[in-house]
């Protein structure tokens, strides 16, 4: 069975990780790889625009310092590409809390706190489609090979 499938995902460097200065870090972790970058951008989140990327968090008790902390400051918005990008970059990234991640994985290098992580991925095929159009237009994302 061929295992190939190329797909793309959403990559944000949160506030921290801008901060942190591990923007160039991150980028070249995915080059690395073999994955590549077909879409960049640094921005500052709204808080209507963070409540619409993490709408599936809404009425958790960590909400609202979940957006208050990812319209802290600018972030980095990417879209990655390449084989299996979601799967790779989630295990890249390593656990939501940092403290069960794994050294080598960005999270495991670079965060200690579950509520300041350094990095965002989209979790499935669907939420990647969602999350790339809150942050970029169709005309923004370099589709050549
Ligand atoms: P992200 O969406 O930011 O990439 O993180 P994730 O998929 O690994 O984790 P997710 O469950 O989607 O949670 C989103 C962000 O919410 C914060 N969080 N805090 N205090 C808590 O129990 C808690 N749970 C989640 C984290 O900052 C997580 O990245
Ligand atoms: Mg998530």
């Amino acid at each position: 069975m061929d295992l190939t499938m190329e797909s793309t995902t959403l990559v944000l460097v949160k506030p921290d990780g801008v901060q942190k200065g591990i923007i160039g870090d991150i980028i070249s972790r995915f080059e690395r790889r073999g994955l590549k970058i077909i879409a960049l951008k640094m921005l500052h989140l709204s808080r209507e625009r963070a409540a619409i990327h993490y709408e599936e968090h809404q009425g958790k008790p960590f909400f609202d310092g979940l957006v208050d902390f990812i319209t802290s400051g600018p972030i980095v918005a990417m879209v990655v590409k390449g084989n299996q990008a979601i799967k790779v970059v989630r295990t890249m990234m390593g656990t939501t809390n940092p403290v069960d991640a794994l050294p080598g994985t960005i999270r495991g290098d670079y965060a200690l706190t579950i509520g300041h992580n350094v990095i965002h991925g989209s979790d499935s095929e669907l939420s990647a489609i969602r999350e790339i159009k809150i942050y970029f237009d169709e005309k923004e994302i370099n589709r050549l090979d």
